[in-house]
């Protein structure tokens, strides 16, 4: 590996952002149709008001290889789409044995995690809160308080995205707002998408 120069980066926690990145990913809710279990409220969100800022990853620009220790921060506007709160993608990693670690800066919410087996589990995330999301678990946050949630996440650079599994079938589980609570309810749309 080539050497790198040692170097430091400022978060401003008050926001929960990574002031200086090299890579800004913005991901809207045309992004994400397929995500979100309300079709409809999707296209109804989209024909009403337009493309929405579902969520922003700020990247230090770490390579993703073996070795080095990728990190970022994410920060998830509040909102629903249908009763589902705002959240991320979801990915497994490619290589499945690889963890990650999350530290809550700024907000509430949850992170959802799923096994292969459909096996779902969540943490629940405030500012402090050190999440860490073992091998082999999928994962994906979910902005539930009325406020922008933010998290600082550090991960192995060998690790990998894969979103292709999570996209194909969702998960098991949906967090959605029901009388006032943040309550995880069977997927309507697991393992029928088209
Ligand atoms: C965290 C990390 C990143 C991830 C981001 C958004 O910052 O897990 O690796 O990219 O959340 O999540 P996703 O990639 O699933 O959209
Ligand atoms: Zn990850």
């Amino acid at each position: 590996m080539a050497r790198m120069e040692p170097f430091a980066s400022r978060i401003d926690l008050g926001a929960g952002t990574l002031e200086t990145a090299a890579a800004i990913i913005q991901r809207k809710l045309s992004d994400m149709r397929s995500a979100y279990a309300d079709e409809a409220a999707v296209e109804q969100i989209l024909a009403a008001e337009g493309d929405r800022l579902i969520y922003e990853v700020r990247a230090a620009g770490i390579d993703e290889v073996e070795g080095h220790i990728p990190h970022s921060t994410t920060v998830i506007q509040p909102g629903r789409v249908g009763d589902e709160f705002h959240m991320t993608k979801g990915h497994f990693h490619v290589k499945r044995d690889r963890a990650e670690i999350y530290l809550c800066l700024a907000g509430q919410g949850q992170l959802i995690l799923q096994a292969e087996d459909g096996t779902v589990r969540t943490v629940a995330m405030e500012r402090g809160t050190v999440a860490y999301v073992p091998p082999s678990w999928a994962h994906r946050t979910a902005n539930t308080g009325d406020r922008p949630f933010a998290f600082f996440a550090a991960w192995p650079g060998d690790a990998g995205h894969d979103y292709g599994t999570i996209e194909a079938s969702g998960f098991a589980k949906i967090l959605v707002l029901r009388d006032g609570e943040a309550v995880l309810v069977d997927n309507p749309r697991r393992g029928g998408r088209p």
